[in-house]
């Protein structure tokens, strides 16, 4: 089972945050989770892959996604016609225990930090792969770390990124249908961060 993030305040794994500007909310604590996990083992409606322009898979979690899911998810990305950068795209889960794969295209940190884009572009993978899930009537999202690994992007900075976008898409109302959002960690050093971040903006009540 998943523990939510309210579950983790009451068991004080995260520090509460020492100012928060955000309203606290329990309906939203109880639909946010952490874990550190192989998000290919996740029995959800929906795990977001980092993925890269072409969709046609890679190595990292990419890579353990399209070997998990079998070569008819490799098929059915081939009909996508890739994907910009800080989009989306919907395919099913094929072999996978998740239903859908949504696949993100996320910024290379250095470049796009050099024209100014990495946040705009890492926010626009967050909330395109909101908006899929709740388009395609979805309960439940995992997110990997999305551009944390081979694309470079610092663990504290993503976690901001990836946590605030997820608040915003809350407070506009339009992730009401959604009960589950995971952010799904695989290495220490990206849980470390998230766990710090995430009382910055789901402070508990
Ligand atoms: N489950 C969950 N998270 C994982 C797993 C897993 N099984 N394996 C790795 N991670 P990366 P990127 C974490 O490099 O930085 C690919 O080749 C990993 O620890 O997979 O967006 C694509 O095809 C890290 O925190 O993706 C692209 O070319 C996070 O997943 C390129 O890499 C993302 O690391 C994308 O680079």
């Amino acid at each position: 089972d998943i523990p939510c993030v309210s579950l983790l305040y009451k068991l004080d794994r995260l520090k509460p945050a020492e100012s928060s500007t955000y309203t606290p909310s329990s309906t939203y604590n109880d639909k946010i989770a952490l874990l550190r996990n192989d998000i290919t083992k996740l029995e959800v409606d929906s795990i977001v892959n980092a993925a890269n322009n072409s969709l046609l898979g890679g190595g990292g979690v990419d890579g353990a996604i399209h070997r998990a899911a079998g070569p008819e998810l490799y098929d059915e990305c081939e009909l996508l016609d890739g994907c910009v950068t800080g989009s989306a795209k919907i395919t099913k889960g094929y072999r996978l225990p998740a239903k859908h794969v949504i696949h993100a295209v996320g910024p290379v940190y250095q470049s796009t930090k050099r024209q100014g884009k990495h946040t705009s572009l890492l926010q626009g993978c967050y909330r395109t792969s909101l908006e899929l899930a709740v388009d395609n009537k979805l309960k439940s999202i995992a997110f990997s770390a999305l551009s944390t690994g081979v694309y470079g992007y610092p663990s504290d900075e993503a976690a901001e990124t990836a946590i605030g976008e997820v608040r915003k898409f809350l407070d506009s109302g339009k992730g009401d249908s959604l009960e589950r959002i995971v952010f799904c960690n695989f290495t220490e050093k990206d849980e470390k961060a998230y766990f710090d971040m995430i009382p910055k903006f789901f402070p508990p009540d």
